[in-house]
């Protein structure tokens, strides 16, 4: 069944000239690029879409990165597009990532891990809208 996902290529990747490296890799796995932009988010920002996070002990390092540089934020679509973008991102610790994904080539630790990918449809739908209106979205 054809889904999208909400990608974020993250402060740490976008740095390092790596946005190109991940889309091609995104784009190799068959998945289509719907709409997609540069931004520079505030903390602010960050912490409204990392909203479901705010109890965890990580929540103001994680929002102090995700706002400490531009990121690349698009949605993507294709069949089984969600769980299909989180095999090829890898496990959230690039340590524990399987070799050839996103994360085990490129991630640094275990929050400059290199790319968001949404964990399922609802948050896919939230994720999206939160940074996509429809004028900015093909298809
Ligand atoms: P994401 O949401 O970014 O796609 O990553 P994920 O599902 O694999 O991981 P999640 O548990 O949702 O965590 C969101 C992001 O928070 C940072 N993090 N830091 N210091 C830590 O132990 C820790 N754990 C998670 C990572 O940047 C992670 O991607
Ligand atoms: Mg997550």
């Amino acid at each position: 069944m054809s889904e999208r996902t909400l990608s974020i290529i993250k402060p740490d990747a976008v740095e390092r000239n790596l946005t190109g490296a991940v889309l091609k890799m995104i784009q190799d796995e068959g998945l289509k690029v719907v709409a997609m932009k540069m931004i520079h988010m505030t903390k602010e920002q960050a912490q409204g879409f990392y909203a479901v996070h705010r109890e965890r002990p990580f929540f103001d390092s994680l929002t102090d990165f995700m706002c400490s540089g531009p990121v690349v934020v698009a949605a993507l679509e294709g069949d089984d597009a969600i769980a299909r973008y989180r095999k090829l991102m890898g496990a959230t610790n690039p340590d524990n990532a399987d070799e050839g994904t996103i994360r085990k080539l490129f991630a640094l630790d275990v929050e400059k891990n290199t790319v968001h990918g949404s964990d399922g449809p609802e948050t896919a739908a939230v994720e999206i809208s939160y940074f996509f209106n429809r004028l900015e979205m093909v298809g």
